[in-house]
């Protein structure tokens, strides 16, 4: 059971657009979902998960900096239609860079990340992205389509170039995809070892909640055994602040999978910890 909202936005973002430094905004988007359905409802349920938590993270010692972060609430998205979806997602990050504020997304589906990723490429030649998943998301097509959650980064890495997407989680995939994950340990090492191939480049985070381990985030649509724990990921904070992060967004919450409500707690405070890393090491486009 979600927790209610006492605003329209999430806790963490009580910011104007114009003043503000980040632009939180829901994808509610799971057109190309194969086997349960149910993240178009994520980013309302993360929204409503925020008002149970405090804005204090002792792990950084900080607040979420509320005044900077601005929620421009859920795209209005066409349910069935896939590339309309994606192309509505990636006009809107376009306004969002034009006004230099920084993208957080919420999904929907892993295929929205296309979208922003789209947007950030096209002001960024170098652009990288670190990926927590279960999967690599890696084929090249699935059910017969290229644009499809289970392709979302090889149409990524189509754009960014080949080596350029870091996975953390990965630990599930098709044989034909598994030679081209470039897969890094959940640990501290494993993080340092992303930034220094990753350098001072501009990077993007993409969070799909199926990377913890469906013990602690079974409302989700393709949940794999044997995933990292809050505790695990917690860890990574340290060295995620060190990045040069242009965007970053989490998807593949779907609340209606998990009655007790756990996912989207444990996505609301991935959240916290997320805004206050890219309000530290955020950089406009
Ligand atoms: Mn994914």
């Amino acid at each position: 059971m979600s927790l209610s909202a006492r605003r329209p936005g999430m806790m963490f973002a009580q910011g104007k657009a114009e003043e503000s430094q980040i632009a939180v905004y829901g994808m509610p988007f799971d057109g190309t979902a194969s086997f349960r359905p149910g993240s178009r409802f994520g980013p309302q349920a993360i929204r409503e998960a925020t008002y149970g938590l405090e804005l204090f993270s002792p792990i950084q010692g900080q607040e979420v900096p509320v005044h900077a972060i601005w929620d421009a609430l859920d795209l209005e998205l066409p349910a069935g239609g896939v590339k309309r979806a994606l192309s509505g997602i990636e006009h809107f990050v376009d306004g969002i860079l034009d006004q230099g504020l920084i993208p957080f997304g919420l999904g929907g589906e892993h295929l929205v990340s296309l979208a922003p990723v789209r947007a950030l490429a096209k002001r960024h030649s170098d652009l990288w992205l670190i990926q927590f998943d279960a999967h690599p998301d890696l084929r090249d097509t699935f059910q017969g389509e290229s644009l499809s959650h289970a392709t979302v980064m090889r149409r990524i890495l189509d754009i960014i170039g080949p080596g350029r997407v870091l996975q953390f989680g990965v630990r599930s995939a098709d044989k034909d995809e598994w030679p081209l994950t470039h897969r890094l340990p959940v640990t501290v090492e494993g993080m340092e070892t992303a930034r220094r191939l990753v350098g001072d480049r501009p990077c993007y985070l993409s969070l799909d909640i199926d990377g913890f381990d469906p013990a602690f985030a079974p409302g989700t649509g393709t949940p794999e055994p044997g995933g990292f724990s809050w505790q695990d990921w917690e860890a990574l904070i340290g060295p995620m602040t060190g990045f040069t992060w242009v965007g970053m967004d989490l998807v593949e919450v779907a609340p209606q999978l998990d009655p007790f409500g756990i996912t989207e707690l444990l996505a609301a405070k991935a959240v916290r910890e997320l805004l206050i890393i890219l309000s530290a090491s955020g950089h406009a486009a």
